[in-house]
């Protein structure tokens, strides 16, 4: 046995029945990137490939609670918020993460799944700006996100830079846009990292796949669990990027819908992966 623990990250966010998003995709990041993952659940999805058909949402008490039993006992060095489904839910998380010591905080404002189904009560859009946000380590939204929490009608690569300045004066140390939803450049995938000085453009080749259910999660996971290990954000991020790109190229279809991306290119070998 290990005489010490491996790092530990927590992720706080709801439940993908079929495996590809939420929580399930967090823990299997987590595991592939090195760290133990612990879970606060939030809610429970009842999805398929062909989208979110509902939720029910934990009661704000319950959520409080697994994140008190795992940062009292087992301590993390990060964590990570998905769907937090309600208003009372993000109050509850609020005050929690502000009360113990969950480490850097990466908050990946999930609004709805990528069928658009909503994932995030209408009224509480409103607490996740004002309460959630502010607290961040890093945010990481994507352009419909960024937009939603801003109220700016903003597109292309001149938008990404204006939602993360709008983002960043909210609170959060750093701001992640991410441009896989950018209409102006269909080659790269280019996110824009923002800390309030300077801006780091990070780009990566798009991998055409419908199959992408999870690659906002895979990517808040990695990152987070890259920082439970010791780096800074800017090369967390990095290294989270790299972790996301290979799980699209390893992504598959499943049942009649959308497919999620793949994480069983970093525990197989090529040869194991392509037998049934
Ligand atoms: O990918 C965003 C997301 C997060 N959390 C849960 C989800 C989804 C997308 O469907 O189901 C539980």
């Amino acid at each position: 046995m290990r005489t010490t623990p491996p790092p530990r990250a927590l992720t706080i966010a709801g439940s993908d029945s079929g495996g590809g998003a939420g929580v399930q995709a967090d823990l299997k990041t987590f595991l592939c990137c090195g760290v133990h993952g612990t879970c606060a659940l939030t809610a429970v999805t009842v999805q398929n490939s062909l989208g979110v058909s509902g939720f029910y949402e934990l009661p704000a008490s319950a959520v409080t609670e697994q994140v008190e039993a795992v940062v009292t006992d087992i301590g993390v060095q990060a964590t990570k918020t998905g769907m937090l489904a309600s208003a009372a839910v993000i109050e509850a998380v609020a005050a929690v993460v502000t009360r113990l010591d969950v480490g850097p905080f990466v908050v990946d404002p999930v609004c709805a799944s990528q069928h658009g189904d909503p994932l995030l009560r209408q009224d509480a859009l409103e607490a996740l700006r004002e309460l959630v946000v502010p607290l961040a380590t890093l945010v990481t939204p994507n352009l419909a996100e960024a937009r939603l929490l801003t109220g700016l009608d903003v597109r292309g690569r001149e938008g990404m830079s204006e939602v993360a300045r709008a983002l960043h004066a909210m609170g959060p140390a750093w701001v992640l846009v991410k441009g896989g939803h950018a209409e102006d450049d269909p080659g790269r995938a280019l996110d824009v990292l923002f800390d309030g000085k300077g801006e780091i453009e990070l780009v990566a080749d798009r991998h055409a796949s419908p199959h992408t259910h999870g690659t906002g999660d895979t990517l808040a996971a990695a990152t987070t669990a890259a920082v439970a290990r010791g780096l800074g954000v800017e090369d967390a991020v990095r290294a989270g990027k790299a972790f996301v790109t290979a799980a699209i190229v390893d992504s598959f279809p499943l049942g009649a819908g959308l497919g999620p991306v793949g994480h069983f290119w970093r525990v197989l070998a090529p040869d194991d992966r392509s037998q049934p």
